[in-house]
C-alpha cells in the first residue's frame, strides 16, 4: 500500500498534458494511507449562536484543503487522488527532513501520507460521547482495517483519556496504530494547537509501525490507557504519570521503541465492541458515610474503581465501611483499588491497605482510573468467563495498562510463578516486563557467562542494565562460578561490576572458599588482595585440613591454603599440626615444603 496504485499510475500516464509528478519520476516514493475518523471535538468547533463553541459540520476537510502543512494539492491534481480515492481524502506534503536526521533514517524521509476524512454526523463535544460511540468508532477501524496503515481519531480533549482507555481493551490483536488526538483551540482560529497535534499524529500513524492505541498531544506520543487530562487550560493537556511516553517529536520524531507494546499474537485483528455499562467510580473522603458506599454498590452495579488514598489506603478503623465492600465483593461485585494520587501504585504496606485486600478488593497497580473503569466495562462484558477468570483478567496486564509486576508479584527464579509470567511475556512485551524478564535470567544467564569465563558476555550484560551480583537458586552468584573455574579474567572483571566477596550460596561456601576448593592459586590469590577472607569455622577447621594434605604431601593445596589465609600452626582434630603429621609419616618434601611456607606466610600477611 505504499507505493502509488497502479490504477492511478495509468490515469495519470493517460493525462499527457500534466507534468510528471514527482512520485512517477522517482520510483523510491512511497505512499502510506491514514483514515481519520472525526468524531468531534474542540478542534473542529466554531462559535454558534450562542456564542458558544460548538462542532461544525462538514468544515473540517475544506479547511485542511486550503492549509499547505496540511495538503498538496498539485500532488492531489497530479496522482489522480480524488477521482482514486473520494473527495474526503487530503495528501501531506512530501516531507523534506534534514538528511541524516533519526527522523530521516526511520521514516525513510519521503512517504507521502494520503489520509481520508471520515466524519461522523452529528460531531460530538467529548462529554457527549458514550460507550456506543467507542463501539462506532472501533467497527469503523475494524471495517477499513486493512485498506489503512494507521488510523487518527479527532476527539474531544475532555474525555480522550476515557475512549482511548476503552479502544485499547477492545481493540484484540491490534496491529497498527491508532492514534487519538484534538486540541484545545479550534483549527480554525489563527493560534490554534489543533495542527500541529493533526499534523504530528498523522505522521505517526502513517509512518510507523507503533501497534498500540496512543494519544497525541503537544509534541508527544503516549500510551491511550495511560494518560489522564490534566489541565483545562494548557496546550499541553495530558499527562502519562506511570509510563514514560513511547514518542516525542521535537527536532526528531524520537519512538522509544522499548516502550511500544506487542500483543505479540497469532490471531487476527478483532474490536470487542460489548462493554457493560454497570460500571463506577467512587472516591473516598474523609468522613464518607457507610450508606452512601451501601448505595453506590447496589445492584445492578458490577464493576467499581475504588479511588483510595496514596498507596491504596482506607480507614482501617471503619468497620461500617469495610463490611459495606466486603457485602458487595461477596455478591460478585469486583472493587479495584486505585490510587486518588496522580503518580505511583497501590501496594499493601500499610495495614489501611491490607485491610481493603481484606475485604476483596483486587490490586489496580499503578493504573489511571481511566483505564481501571474502561478495562472493568470491558472484562465485564466478557460473558463466557466466570467471576474468578474476570477477577484474574483485572489484576492481569492486558495492553500495558499497569506495570509489569503483575499486582505485586516480583518475578524471580524461585519463583513456581516465574515459568507462567516469562511464558506470557514472551506473547506480549513491553518495557516493563522485559526489564523484569533480565532481572530474572540474569543469575542463571551471568553464571554461565562466568563458567565459561566469557567476560565479552558479562560485559553485555552488564550494559543491559543487569545485576551482576544477584545469585541463582542454590544462592551461587557468577563470581562463585568464575572462581570455581578459575577464570581470573571473569574474577577480575566481576570485582569491578557488582560482584561481592562475601555473598554465600547455599552451601555455605565463598567465592574464596570455592577457588581454594578447586585450586585455583591466582584466583586466591586475586580474592585474598581483594579482601576476601576465609570465616572463622572454616579458619578452624583448616587445621585437620591441613594435616591430611601434609600427610599425602600435597604441596600445592598446602600453598594455596596457606595463600587463603589458613594458618600452618593450627593443630588437627588430634592436636597435632601438619609439620608435625609431615614429620611423622615421614614426607620430608613436605616438612621443608612447610618450613619454607610458614616464613613466607609472614609476607603474605605483609602483602595483604
Ligand atoms: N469540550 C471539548 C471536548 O471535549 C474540549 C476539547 O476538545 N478541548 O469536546
Amino acid at each position: 500500500s505504499f507505493h502509488l496504485h497502479p490504477c492511478r499510475r495509468r490515469q495519470l500516464s493517460s493525462q499527457s498534458s500534466v507534468e510528471a509528478p514527482e512520485s512517477l519520476t522517482s520510483p523510491g516514493v512511497a505512499e502510506a494511507r491514514v483514515l481519520v475518523i472525526n468524531t468531534g471535538g474542540t478542534i473542529g468547533m466554531t462559535l454558534d449562536d450562542d456564542d458558544v463553541l460548538a462542532p461544525k459540520a462538514n468544515a473540517l476537510v475544506k479547511s485542511l484543503r486550503k492549509l499547505p502543512i496540511l495538503h498538496d494539492e498539485v500532488y492531489a491534481q497530479q496522482t489522480a487522488m480524488y477521482e482514486y480515492y473520494g473527495e474526503s481524502t487530503l495528501v501531506l506534503p512530501k516531507p523534506q527532513p534534514p538528511p541524516d536526521s533519526l527522523f530521516h533514517r526511520q521514516s525513510k524521509g519521503n512517504k507521502r501520507i494520503i489520509y481520508s476524512i471520515l466524519e461522523y454526523s452529528p460531531l460530538l463535544d467529548s462529554s457527549n460521547m458514550t460507550t456506543d460511540d467507542w463501539g462506532r468508532v472501533g467497527k469503523d477501524i475494524e471495517k477499513n482495517y486493512e485498506n489503512f496503515d494507521g488510523f487518527v481519531i479527532l476527539h474531544g480533549t475532555d474525555t480522550m483519556a476515557y475512549t482511548a482507555s476503552a479502544l485499547s481493551f477492545m481493540c484484540e490483536h491490534l496491529g497498527k496504530p491508532i492514534v487519538l488526538t484534538g486540541s484545545q483551540v479550534p483549527i480554525y482560529e489563527m493560534r490554534n494547537d489543533g495542527r500541529d497535534n493533526l499534523l504530528g499524529a498523522l505522521l505517526i500513524a502513517g509512518q510507523f509501525v507503533i501497534p498500540e492505541v496512543c494519544l497525541y498531544f503537544y509534541n508527544k506520543l503516549y500510551r491511550g490507557n495511560r494518560v489522564t487530562k490534566t489541565d483545562a487550560g494548557s496546550f499541553n493537556a495530558f499527562s502519562s504519570p506511570n509510563l514514560a511516553p513511547l514518542a516525542t517529536a521535537e527536532v526528531d520524531i524520537t519512538i522509544n521503541w522499548d516502550t511500544v507494546w506487542r500483543a505479540n499474537t497469532t490471531s487476527k485483528f478483532h474490536v470487542w465492541t460489548e462493554l457493560n455499562r454497570n460500571v463506577g467510580l467512587l472516591r473516598l473522603f474523609p468522613g464518607i458515610t457507610a450508606s452512601t458506599v451501601k448505595a453506590f454498590l447496589q445492584p445492578p452495579m458490577q464493576g467499581v474503581v475504588l479511588e483510595t488514598y496514596g498507596s491504596g489506603n482506607a480507614p482501617d478503623n471503619r468497620a461500617d465501611l469495610l463490611e459495606e465492600l466486603k457485602k458487595a465483593t461477596d455478591a460478585g461485585v469486583i472493587i479495584v483499588n486505585c490510587t486518588q494520587c496522580l503518580r505511583g501504585s497501590v501496594s499493601m504496606s500499610y495495614a489501611t491497605g491490607k485491610v481493603l485486600m481484606d475485604a476483596g478488593l483486587i490490586a489496580g497497580c499503578d493504573m489511571t482510573p481511566e483505564a481501571a473503569l474502561s478495562k472493568l466495562s470491558y472484562v465485564l462484558a466478557k460473558q463466557d468467563l466466570d467471576l474468578d477468570a474476570k477477577k484474574k483478567m483485572m489484576s492481569e496486564n492486558l495492553r500495558g495498562e499497569m506495570a509489569a509486576d503483575l499486582a505485586g508479584t516480583k518475578l524471580c527464579l524461585s519463583d513456581s510463578h516465574f515459568i507462567q509470567v516469562i511464558a506470557k511475556s514472551l506473547s506480549i512485551s513491553c518495557k516493563e516486563e522485559l526489564e523484569a524478564i533480565r532481572d530474572a535470567l540474569t543469575p542463571p544467564l551471568s553464571c554461565a557467562a562466568a563458567k565459561i569465563g566469557d567476560v565479552e558476555a558479562l560485559k553485555a550484560l552488564s550494559e543491559m542494565g543487569s545485576n551482576l551480583s544477584l545469585g541463582d537458586y542454590d544462592g551461587r552468584t557468577p563470581l562463585h562460578v568464575a572462581a570455581c573455574e578459575g577464570h581470573l579474567h571473569a574474577v577480575e572483571y566481576l570485582l569491578g561490576h557488582g560482584g561481592s566477596l562475601h555473598v554465600k550460596d547455599r552451601y555455605g561456601a565463598t567465592p574464596l572458599s570455592n577457588a581454594v576448593r578447586f585450586r585455583h592459586r591466582d584466583v586466591v590469590w586475586l580474592l585474598r588482595k581483594t579482601g576476601a577472607h576465609l570465616s572463622r569455622d572454616e579458619l578452624e577447621e583448616a587445621g585437620t585440613e591441613l594435616c591430611s594434605l601434609a600427610a599425602c604431601g600435597d604441596l600445592d593445596a598446602l600453598e594455596i591454603w596457606t595463600l587463603a589465609g589458613a594458618d600452618l600452626n593450627k593443630p588437627g582434630y588430634d592436636g597435632q599440626t601438619a609439620l608435625e603429621v609431615a614429620n611423622a609419616v615421614g614426607k620430608g618434601e613436605a616438612v621443608a615444603f612447610i618450613r619454607q611456607l610458614m616464613s613466607n606466610k609472614i609476607k603474605f600477611q605483609r602483602e595483604f
